[in-house]
């Protein structure tokens, strides 16, 4: 038996790894052993590449370089982590995944969604999330939440019109494939999103 494999998408500060915790936690209730993972990250090698990616000091990748990026990661973190989990029937649940690549390199950035879906095909082959939790809240109070957190990464220097880009690009994607994506309003305090998360978890099982 094959695990299920879940990604978790949003925008900055939408609670995306409150909401990776809180899943675990329950599907582990129900006796399911659950692998919380990241992108980009999830290996040694991944997360260096993460580290170059998100450093503000020294020189900046350029569009093309940040999305070549991008997808060296991943593939080492589906060669590595993700297919060796979901091969032995865990659940991997991965705070990001590709379609933070449409969202941020694609429509953000402006690289053609064409060169995406070449390069998703030659890195995953046929692998695609089972099903996509998109956090969805306003690029003000997500700015706001990393705010509180310190200090800001590369893309948490961007503009306010690069978030809504983003944010515009994942809720098209979720509408054009609602059977896979669950957009959760991540504005709502944090007991609403939580009751969402336990809703999704019994329609899962
Ligand atoms: N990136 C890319 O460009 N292309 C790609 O293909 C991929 C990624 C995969 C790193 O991602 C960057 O990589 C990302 C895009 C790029 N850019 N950014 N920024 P990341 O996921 O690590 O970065 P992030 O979006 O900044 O994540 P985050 O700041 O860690 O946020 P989060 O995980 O969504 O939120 P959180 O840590 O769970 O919560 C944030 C705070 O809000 C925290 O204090 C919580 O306690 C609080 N919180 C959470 N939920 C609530 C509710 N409901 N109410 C009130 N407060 C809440």
């Amino acid at each position: 038996m094959t695990g299920r494999f879940i990604t978790i998408e949003g925008g900055e500060g939408a609670g995306k790894s409150t909401a990776q915790a809180y899943l675990a936690e329950r599907l582990a209730e129900r006796g399911i052993s659950v692998l919380q993972t990241r992108e980009p990250g999830g290996t040694p090698l991944a997360e260096a590449i993460r580290r170059t990616l998100l450093s503000t000091d020294g020189e900046h990748p350029v569009e093309m370089a940040e999305l070549l990026l991008v997808f060296a990661a991943r593939a080492q973190h589906l060669a590595k982590v993700i297919e060796p989990a979901l091969a032995a029937g865990r659940w991997v649940i991965c705070d990001r995944f590709t379609d933070a690549t449409y969202a941020y390199q694609g429509a953000a950035r402006g690289l053609s969604t064409d060169l995406i879906a070449q390069l998703e095909r030659l890195v995953q082959g046929e692998r695609r999330p089972d099903a996509v939790l998109l956090m969805d809240l306003s690029p003000e109070v997500g700015m706001t939440r990393a705010r509180q957190r310190g200090e800001l990464d590369r893309f948490e220097r961007e503009t306010p019109a690069f978030y809504s880009q983003v944010r515009s690009a994942y809720l098209a994607r979720a509408q054009a494939d609602p059977d896979r994506y669950q957009v959760i309003d991540a504005e709502q305090n944090l007991e609403s999103v939580q009751r969402a998360l336990s809703k999704l978890v019994e329609g899962w099982l």
